[in-house]
């Protein structure tokens, strides 16, 4: 009986940070680029219906990781939505899947600038134009973007 709670939970830790088929492996999380542009709301269930969300990108670490990801798709597809997003606020960009403020940021230069409120944007953007260097901008939250989905590994891990 104990063999075998033992032999359950190697097996646990074994595949906690296995990333489904089809899934970017990250350190602390899987990510997945969607091939197929959408507003922003649209690609928030989107991702939710993966049981996964919008990315949360919340260190230098992770937004390194997540531009390594992006760079493999980078001849295909220039914009990616992620959950930030100031549409409670103006100008207080929270991660919407968490409700929590953003404190680590990867503004392009000049962004965020909130289009001068003509029509506002709301909804942000990885920009991954070589120029844009992966940096971060707020755009009209019905743009037609790629986006790409964060599941934790928890939620994304082959069982069995
Ligand atoms: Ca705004
Ligand atoms: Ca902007």
């Amino acid at each position: 009986m104990i063999a075998l709670v033992l032999l359950a939970l190697v097996g646990y830790a074994a595949c906690d940070t296995t990333c489904l088929k089809g899934w970017e492996q990250g350190s602390k999380s899987c990510y997945k680029v969607i091939d197929y542009r959408t507003d922003w709301v649209t690609a928030y269930m989107y991702c939710a219906a993966m049981r996964a969300q919008l990315a949360d990108i919340e260190s230098q670490e992770e937004q390194d990781e997540v531009a390594a990801i992006l760079g493999k798709y980078k001849d295909l597809f220039e914009q990616f939505w992620i959950d930030l997003s100031d549409i409670e606020v103006e100008g207080q960009f929270k991660w919407m899947a968490f409700n929590q403020n953003a404190t680590y940021t990867n503004w392009i230069p000049g962004q965020p600038d909130n289009n001068a409120g003509k029509p506002a944007e709301n909804c942000v953007h990885i920009n991954a134009k070589p120029f844009r260097k992966f940096g971060w901008n707020d755009h009209k939250c019905g743009a037609q973007l790629n986006f790409i989905c964060e599941a934790f590994p928890e939620e994304n891990t082959i069982s069995g």
